[in-house]
C-alpha cells in the first residue's frame, strides 16, 4: 500500500470538482496509498492526493486536487484549475441542486483549462431514495464526455473514471488495470438488485432524445 512510486511514472493533474456535500473528500480517500501520500498546500487551500494505478500499459499517478472546504458561491481560485490535465464533475445523485450546478463547474473548468478530458460522476447510489434518475441524467450526452453513477462509501464504480482518464490521457483506448488499487472497505452495503436496475435504467437514458433546451441554459 505503501510501495513507492515507480520512477518515471506519467503523472496528471486531476481537478475534483462539485458542490459542498456531494462526496469529494470522501471518494477521493478511499484510495488507501493516495490518502498515505497526500500533501497540503496552503496557498492554494488543497489536498492533493497521488493515486496510482497500475494499468496494462505502465503504472499512472493522478494528482487528484480537493480543496479544504469549498466556496460555495465564490467558486475556486484559478490556481486550482491551471494546469489541470483532466477533470472530474461530482454531484449527489439525492440531490437535484447539485446536478443543477453541474455546468456551472463545467464552464469554470474550460475556462481556464480549455479541453482536457472530464468525466461526470453522480455519486451516493447507495442510498435508496435516489433523487437524480438516471433518464435526468443529460449534460454528459451534450458535452460527450462519459457518466458514471459512483458511491464512495461502496467502492462502486470507484476505478471507473480514473480508467476512462488514464484511457484518454496515455492515448490507448484499449487500456486495462492490471491490478486493483487498495481501497478503503466499504462502509455501506449495495443493493445489488437495485444496481443491476439503475444500470440498465443508464443504459437505456443513453438513448433518448435530448430535450431541445438551449445548451447553456441549465
Ligand atoms: N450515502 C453516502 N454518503 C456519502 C457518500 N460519499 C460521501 N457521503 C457523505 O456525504 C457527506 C459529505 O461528504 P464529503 O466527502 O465531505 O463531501 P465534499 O464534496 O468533500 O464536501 P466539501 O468538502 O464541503 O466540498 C459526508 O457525510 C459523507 O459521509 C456515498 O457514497 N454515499
Ligand atoms: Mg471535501
Amino acid at each position: 500500500m505503501t510501495d513507492e512510486i515507480p520512477e518515471n511514472t506519467p503523472t496528471f493533474k486531476i481537478i475534483l470538482v462539485g458542490d459542498g456535500g456531494v462526496g469529494k473528500t470522501t471518494f477521493v480517500k478511499r484510495h488507501l496509498s493516495g490518502e498515505f501520500r497526500k500533501e497540503y498546500i496552503a496557498t492554494v487551500g488543497v489536498e492533493v492526493h497521488p493515486l496510482v494505478f497500475y494499468t496494462t500499459k505502465c503504472p499512472i499517478c493522478f494528482n487528484v486536487w480537493d480543496t479544504a472546504g469549498q466556496e460555495r458561491f465564490g467558486g475556486l481560485r484559478d490556481g486550482y484549475y491551471i494546469e489541470g490535465d483532466a477533470a472530474i464533475i461530482m454531484f449527489d445523485v439525492t440531490s437535484p441542486e447539485t446536478y443543477g450546478n453541474v455546468p456551472v463547474w463545467y464552464r469554470d473548468i474550460v475556462r481556464v483549462c480549455e479541453n482536457i478530458p472530464m468525466v461526470l460522476c453522480g455519486n451516493k447510489v447507495d442510498v435508496k431514495d435516489r433523487k437524480v434518475r438516471a433518464k435526468q441524467i443529460s449534460f454528459h450526452r451534450r458535452k460527450n464526455i462519459p457518466y458514471f453513477d459512483i458511491s464512495a462509501k461502496s467502492n462502486y464504480n470507484f476505478e471507473k473514471p480514473f480508467l476512462y482518464l488514464a484511457r484518454r490521457l496515455l492515448g490507448d483506448p484499449n487500456l486495462t488495470l492490471e491490478k486493483a488499487p487498495a481501497l478503503a472497505p466499504p462502509v455501506v452495503d449495495l443493493d445489488q438488485e437495485a444496481m443491476i436496475a439503475n444500470e440498465k435504467e443508464l443504459k437505456e437514458a443513453q438513448n433518448y432524445e435530448l430535450p431541445d433546451e438551449d445548451e447553456d441554459n441549465f
